[in-house]
């Protein structure tokens, strides 16, 4: 049965309230996507249990860098969001409104989707024609965004009504939020309290940046909801400006893990049909 249109982006924003209710955290490799009116769970990635780019040094501890992030999704697309700690946040490489530009050298955080779980040794081979599956999308800490190593570049969308219909009343393939202040921050404690947490995640004080991503599947190449997708997060750290000082995956190879999919980590999209319940009130004539 077709689900009526779903909201994703009205869904992401009550997400980080909802995410407090955590169900326990996902070990690596393999993430698990929940439909949005779920309870959810974040999975961790600190300097000791992620993956550095041997392009870049690994982080100095948790307070350098280190991130949280969940997933939830619906028959309309996927939903992820990234919560990052770091001392020094830094964006001056990318004008905040592009939508094409050099996010790796800013703080950044970067998905990686393989929408056909091809698995590929080097995702930008024979000239991209894999990348139609999706490939890498990235949100910088300004706001700026970039998916020219996707098989849709420059197709970030800031249109308000995408973010509240993705795939549905727009064309949008994907679109998102960069958020941080008061509102990430009141989730301390919380986030805190969640299975798995590690010890010294988030100190007092520590600077907390919200990623919110949301995919069509059809920027990965789909037409409904696969059963499972390859998967990755990368996280950029640019520490006082210029080029980027670190970079901490989720999981994969240190060299060029930005290409290598046969070391993505798996999300299991689950396939339960239930209504599709939202915590942000709805404008008036939108439907669910
Ligand atoms: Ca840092
Ligand atoms: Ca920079
Ligand atoms: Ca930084």
């Amino acid at each position: 049965m077709k689900r009526a249109a779903s909201s994703v982006f009205a869904a992401i924003a009550a997400l980080v309230a909802i995410a407090a209710a955590s169900g326990g955290c996902r070990t690596r490799p393999t993430a698990r996507a929940v439909p949005f009116d779920s309870s959810i769970g974040w999975t961790f990635v600190t300097p000791e249990n992620g993956v550095v780019d041997d392009e870049t040094t690994a982080p100095s501890g948790m307070n350098d860098l280190c991130y949280a992030f969940t997933c939830v999704c619906d028959d309309e697309g996927l939903a992820v969001v990234v919560l990052t700690i770091d001392d020094d946040v830094s964006a001056d490489s990318c004008d905040k409104d592009a939508t094409s530009c050099p996010a790796w050298d800013d703080d950044a955080v970067e998905v990686f989707l393989d929408g056909e779980c091809a698995r590929l040794p080097d995702s930008r081979a024979d000239g991209g024609v894999h990348l139609r599956h999706g490939g890498e999308f990235a949100l910088v800490a300004n706001g700026a965004a970039n998916s020219d190593y996707s098989g849709y570049p420059n197709s970030f969308c800031r249109d308000e009504k995408a973010r509240r219909s993705l795939g549905s009343a727009t064309n949008a393939l994907w679109t998102g939020e960069v958020q941080r202040g008061p509102e990430i921050d009141a989730l301390r404690n919380d986030i805190l309290a969640s299975p798995g947490c590690p010890e010294g995640f988030w100190p007092e004080g520590g600077k907390a940046t919200s990623y919110l991503f949301a995919f069509s599947w059809k920027a990965m190449g789909q037409t409904e909801r696969p059963d499972r997708i390859g998967f990755n997060i990368g996280v950029q750290d640019d520490d006082g400006g210029g080029r980027r000082d670190h970079t901490l995956y989720w999981t994969g190879t240190p060299h060029r893990p930005y290409v290598n999919e046969s070391a993505f980590g798996t999300l299991v999209l689950d396939d339960i049909d239930m209504p599709i319940t939202v915590n942000e009130p709805m404008n008036e004539g939108e439907k669910r």
